[in-house]
């Protein structure tokens, strides 16, 4: 678990609020950000490691792809020291590559592990025998989700394993009302204001682009993945795994 500052990035009124951009003050605040605003957070990042454990093999590369602060890094790594495996996370928020490279140093690790400032849909996935995409698909735009998870799909090595996790929207929208108030009731509990919670709805809102399940299912079984399913869900987050 790695600290930070408490997020107040909405605490106070902000008028016309700008489109969430993960810039230093986000990085400031990100640990105790994202804690506090998805649920079932740690408990995610540590079955990436149960995952990556069972499933990362011997002279093949693992990515974290949107690694913001390396804590999914961090969940796989501390499970594959005892085998020639490397690590590569990748971001495109400099911001948040610098911390984490400073995060990663702190925590020495026999994992060869390399920091990518890119595109994750201009990365080359090659080798690998696991790729986490942990809340990042949901800021790719829509158009090029299908392309991302097909060329994630190529570079799999047989048996490769592929973590998504994501918001999800769902149908009904008196469902997806539900299921988002339940979230929203999830946030006051962390001590999140109604200012707080409706500001960072606006900034997020034409930014984070939520699909339902079923839709994700779909694109993974289209790309080629044998099986895909949940296995972790809590209100409106949910994490995927599928293997190839
Ligand atoms: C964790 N996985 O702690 N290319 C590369 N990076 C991107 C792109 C892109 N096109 N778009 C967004 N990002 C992390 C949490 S946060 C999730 C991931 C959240 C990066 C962006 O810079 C940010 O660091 C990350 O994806 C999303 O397990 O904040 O809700």
């Amino acid at each position: 678990m790695i600290h930070s500052k408490s997020d107040n990035l909405f605490a106070h009124p902000i008028g016309r609020v700008p489109n969430f951009i993960f810039d230093q003050a986000v990085v400031d605040v990100f640990p105790d950000m994202i804690s506090r605003s998805v649920p079932g957070y740690e408990t995610i990042l540590a079955h990436c490691g149960e995952l990556a454990s069972r499933y990362v093999r011997p002279n093949s590369n693992c990515y974290d792809l949107g690694c913001s602060l390396g804590a999914s890094t961090l969940a796989m790594r501390s499970r594959i020291e005892d085998r020639n495996a490397s690590i590569i996370a990748v971001d495109n928020s400099e911001a948040m590559l610098k911390k984490c490279a400073s995060i990663l140093e702190l925590a020495p690790s026999k994992v060869s592990t390399k920091l990518v400032d890119r595109d994750i849909c201009e990365t080359t996935i090659d080798n690998a025998s696991m790729v986490v995409m942990n809340f990042t698909l949901q800021f790719i735009p829509m158009e090029r989700r299908a392309a991302l998870i097909e060329k994630i799909y190529a570079g799999l090595n047989p048996g490769g394993c592929l973590v998504i996790s994501e918001k999800l929207r769902f149908e009904p929208d008196s469902l997806d009302r539900l299921l988002s108030d339940l979230h929203h009731q999830f946030k006051r509990a962390q001590g999140y204001s109604e200012l707080e919670i409706s500001q960072k709805r606006d900034s997020i809102e034409n930014v984070l682009i939520p699909e339902t399940l079923d839709k994700h299912i779909k694109r993974l079984r289209a790309c080629g993945f044998q099986s895909a399913s949940p296995w972790f869900q809590c209100f409106n987050f949910c994490s995927l795994v599928a293997i190839k």
